[in-house]
């Protein structure tokens, strides 16, 4: 089919904003509605990454407005660049870490995924699209630039003449030399879980009457969630909420965290609180961990994880290093160090621990921003830490609150939280952002409110597998009691700019363990907010969200 007969060349303009921010290129649909706009950003990936010929690309999406259309899109103009064949899921559905899973397995060219991750969906919300290279990991700094510098020149983009696909069949379509092949992603992702997880423990584990609560927030693990914990686990359909992917979301903020999914840590509070509560976001890659009577925070989940990843099949040879996003807590760094593993601290972003994954240095690794992953997969994956903790509900045979509460007792607690200020003109985050980086010399020795600094820097990495260096990835500011500020912003929004904030403070004695988080920080958020004149600058007394 993809002949030069039925390949169409088409004039269109450059765009100037196609810059791809922390994970692929974020805009309001209304932005991608613009005419060409997706063909143009798709025209640069097509002639920055040099696909062979007949190769095959993974395509799909988290089930957002503009998907199955955006998807047909890609099928035209992947056939006029010589793609062989693209693979997706039924409808058009493939969760984020399974699509990085599909690229692997199916050794495919790459993928492009079509997500903003947990932005709200629907005609107002946003869409996105980003390239993954054929590790299954998100493209790095250097080609997202470069997609970035081509899209500048783009006057044309190539198209085929193919007939509509049909999304809703499972097995192949042939079109002449181009075909689709639609997968069942939901069976293939529980056959990867099944490998790594006790399948039959955690089936006796809700037989015997404990309870998990899953929220998919009508995104994309619904149908997945459905898969393993209903289809393979047993557990009842009513287990899994929401789990009709829809494009809107059914209005919700598909964010797994305690703000956007408040009505989940009401649950965890309630007396009739299941044993597990967790939710993903839009795209399936991220997760919130909930027991009753608590929330358990990103930082803690993954320093739990991996003192406890060798009781569990996948990983009972325990992992050779671990890594975490610069601003998330250091309670992964004590586990580590009581291991004798490395710990890698990276910038925000994914694709930063990617490398490491592919040269074997870290198995297990997590964000902030409610992300975990192992090396499984090369995305993060919100279904994964759910069946991962599980598992370890249903090999220590203790509540969620009892593995917590011991492990802040052997290795301390790492109070933490981050806030949020939206600011709507981003030239005022900025001028902050300037403003903190010219006084970082002068600040170790000085005294902010009740903390003395000891030091300050703005975050520089240099990958330990290829050398490259990322330069300004957020301001890190330690005290004298080991209390810890960062500030970066946002690199995920679509309008304005989005100051994070986060605050990082040990507690060594059990004794003040059980503090609310806020109360226990507020003199660390205090401090934050002088050294930065965040009012000052932003014109916000408080935090836009406490997350
Ligand atoms: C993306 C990245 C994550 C990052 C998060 C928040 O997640 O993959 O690594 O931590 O954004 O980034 P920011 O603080 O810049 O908004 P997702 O789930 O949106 O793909």
């Amino acid at each position: 089919m993809s002949t030069d007969a039925n390949i169409q060349t088409i004039a269109c303009k450059p765009y100037d904003d196609q810059r791809p921010g922390t994970a692929g290129l974020r805009k309001k649909v209304t932005v991608f509605q613009q005419p060409h706009y997706l063909e143009t950003f798709l025209e640069a990936i097509f002639r920055t990454v040099a696909i062979e010929p007949g190769a095959s690309l993974v395509v799909g999406g988290d089930g957002r407005y503009l998907n199955s259309e955006s998807i047909q899109v890609i099928a035209r103009m992947a056939a006029a660049h010589g793609v062989g064949q693209i693979i997706t899921g039924r409808d058009g559905l493939l969760s984020t870490p399974a699509a990085s899973n599909l690229i692997r397995e199916r050794r495919a060219a790459g993928g492009l995924l079509l997500t903003a991750s947990h932005n709200p969906g629907g005609p107002n919300g946003d869409f996105g699209v980003k390239f993954n290279t054929a590790t299954g990991g998100q493209a790095p700094e250097s080609l997202t630039e470069a997609i970035f510098t081509a899209s500048q020149d783009i006057t044309s983009y190539r198209i085929a003449d193919l007939p509509n696909l049909e999304l809703s069949r499972l097995g192949t379509q042939e079109c002449g030399s181009f075909a689709i092949e639609v997968v069942d992603s939901p069976a293939h992702y529980a056959g990867v879980m099944e490998r790594l997880f006790d399948f039959e423990r955690m089936a006796d584990w809700l037989r015997a009457g404990h309870r998990i609560c899953f929220d998919a927030l009508h995104a994309v693990t619904g149908p997945y969630a459905l898969e393993i914990l209903c289809r393979r686990l047993g557990a009842p359909t009513d287990a899994v909420l929401h789990a009709e992917p829809l494009p809107d979301f059914g209005g919700f903020h598909p964010d797994p965290n305690p703000v956007d999914a408040v009505h989940l840590a009401e649950l965890a509070q309630s007396p009739n609180a299941p044993d597990l509560i967790a939710a993903s976001d839009g795209d399936g890659d991220r997760n919130m961990i909930l027991g009753p009577g608590l929330m358990i925070s990103p930082g803690d989940s993954v320093a739990v994880m991996l003192a406890h990843a060798n009781k569990l099949p996948g990983y009972k040879d325990g992992v050779p290093g671990v890594a975490r996003s610069m601003p998330t807590s250091r309670a992964l760094d004590a586990v580590a160090v009581s291991l004798g593993i490395p710990c890698y601290e990276t910038p925000t972003g994914w694709r930063f621990f990617c490398n490491l994954l592919e040269a074997d240095m870290i198995g297990l690794c997590g964000e902030e921003s409610f992300g975990t992953g192992s090396s499984h997969t090369r995305e993060k994956d919100g279904l994964w830490a759910v069946l991962f903790w599980l598992n370890l509900l249903a090999a220590e045979n203790r509540s969620v609150g009892e593995i917590v509460a011991t492990h802040w007792r052997e290795f301390g607690r790492h109070y933490y939280q981050r806030q949020d200020f939206f600011i709507e003109d981003a030239s005022r985050a900025t001028a902050l952002v300037e403003a903190l980086r010219e006084s970082l010399p002068g600040l170790p020795g000085q005294r902010v409110a009740d903390g003395s600094i000891e030091t300050a820097d703005e975050f520089c990495y240099t990958d330990p597998v290829d050398n490259s260096e990322s330069r300004q990835q957020g301001f890190r500011i330690g005290f004298g009691d080991g209390s810890r500020v960062v500030y970066r912003l946002s690199g995920t929004g679509t309008s304005g700019a989005t100051l994070r904030v986060y605050l990082e403070r040990f507690a060594a004695d059990p004794a003040t363990h059980q503090e609310p988080v806020t109360e226990f920080l507020a003199p660390i958020a205090t401090r934050a907010a002088q050294l930065a004149h965040i009012e000052k600058f932003t014109g916000l007394s408080a935090p836009t969200a406490i997350i």
